[in-house]
């Protein structure tokens, strides 16, 4: 009896490999093209690479469309850190292709969007009723690779990194289960991928995070695809005034079109721009956004809303290297400074239900969207962005 019940162990133990193997052996390596960042402050490569098989609670997504955020351009120019060579791009949407063992959130058909922040449903953040930075995110030790720690992309012989869970400039790319949620097979890829990024990071930080208050005076520091979508955000929730503030002033029509009631270029005054926004509004404004990503705009920012019952939000990534130096008066005297990733919206749930808004025409996305081009063009996309020409460019695959 006790050898036989050895020898069943031990065919259970033969069969369940085989087992993995069989689900392993139809999922192939797909050869396409992805645009590499090898170093810093150059072009992208479209180069031919590999993307390995979805392994356990992994989903492998043949992108569709993807937009160009400021947070790429900012891993360009060394701004924020990432690891590199890696395959940057967040804001895009796709369709699943395959998916690894266990994986039940999505199905192969599925249109997708990636999250560049998790939602693992778990974790103390997660179950948290407000917050959103699950503690997958790991924003701050920025490895590049999947949630076990290897990478899917290879180029050259080389291992390729991803960033932000999601490396969205690839045909094909694969992602951690917790990082892509499945939305309406009906929605417009090619526009709704900007909910990938700068809609939710924009809207959801008025909305949500800032909780902008019906008949409130708001201002808006940054008037590209983020900040116009906290523009956006803050005529949703009834700002009776949304004052934008750009040193470009080819984007004030836009800001206007979305719901700025006025909009004011820096270079223009004399005074520091903060003073200009609360002699503007009688002592300041109520509510104030930082889509700039510098640290001069953030301390404006903070300044401009006012002393004692002002909120500020921070949205813009800093520089890595470059700290905040405030006087504490600034907070003592009232004002709150708040700042989030992805409009502070817990992602799984909120991308499906802004995705809908968007489709019953709720919120105005297209607007946001200036340029579209084939995905090899991606370095014109981002001479656009460089050169304050386009609010959102998407590449199409
Ligand atoms: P984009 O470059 O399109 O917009 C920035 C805007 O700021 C441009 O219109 C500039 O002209 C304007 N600007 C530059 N300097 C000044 C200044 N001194 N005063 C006023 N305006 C100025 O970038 P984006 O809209 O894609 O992104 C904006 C920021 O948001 C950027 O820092 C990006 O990294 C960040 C962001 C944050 C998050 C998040 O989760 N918090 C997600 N994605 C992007
Ligand atoms: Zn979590
Ligand atoms: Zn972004």
């Amino acid at each position: 009896m006790s050898t036989a019940g050895k020898v069943s162990k031990e065919k259970k133990f033969t069969f369940d490999i085989f087992s993995h193997y069989t689900i392993n052996k139809y999922k192939n390596v797909i050869k396409c093209k992805a645009a590499v960042l090898w170093d810093l402050k150059k072009p992208f490569s479209i180069e031919e690479v590999e993307v390995a098989p979805p392994k356990a609670y992994e989903v492998r997504i043949k992108m569709v469309a993807t937009g160009i955020c400021g947070s790429d351009d900012h891993v360009v120019n060394g701004h924020f850190v990432a690891t590199l060579p890696a395959i940057l791009g967040h804001e895009g949407a796709g369709i699943v292709e395959s998916i690894g063992e266990g994986v039940t959130a999505v199905k192969p058909g599925d249109k997708v969007i990636p999250l560049c922040v998790p939602q693992c449903g778990e974790c103390i953040i997660c179950k948290h009723p407000e917050a959103n930075n699950c503690v997958k995110m790991g924003l701050t030790n920025p490895r590049g690779t999947m949630q076990d720690g290897t990478t899917r992309f290879t180029c050259k012989g080389k291992p390729i990194y991803h960033f932000a869970h999601t490396s969205t400039f690839s045909e094909y790319t694969v992602v951690d289960e917790i990082s892509v949620v499945k939305i309406d097979a009906a929605a417009p890829l090619e526009k709704v991928c900007l909910v990938g990024c700068a809609l939710s990071t924009g809207y959801g930080s008025a909305v949500k995070v800032a909780k902008v208050t019906p008949g409130s005076t708001c201002a808006v520091i940054g008037l590209g695809g983020v900040g116009l979508s906290a523009v956006i955000g803050c005529k949703a929730a009834g700002a009776a005034r949304i004052i934008g503030v750009d040193i470009n002033k080819d984007k004030f029509a836009k800001a206007k079109e979305l719901g700025a009631t006025e909009c004011i270029n820096p270079q223009n005054f004399q005074k520091p721009i903060h003073e200009v926004l609360k002699e503007m509004t009688g002592g300041g404004v109520d509510f104030s956004f930082e889509a700039v990503g510098q640290i001069d705009t953030m301390l404006q920012a903070l300044s401009c809303c006012h002393e004692a019952f002002g909120v500020s939000v921070i949205i813009g990534v800093p520089p890595s290297s470059e700290n905040l130096s405030v006087n504490p008066m600034l907070l003592l005297t009232g004002r709150t400074w708040k700042g989030a990733l992805f409009g502070g919206f817990k992602s799984k749930d909120s991308v499906p239900k802004l995705v809908a808004d968007i489709m019953a025409k709720k919120i105005p996305l297209d607007l946001l969207i200036t340029h579209a081009l084939p995905f090899e063009k991606i370095n014109e996309g981002f001479d656009l962005l460089h050169h304050g020409k386009s609010i959102r460019t998407v590449l199409k695959f």
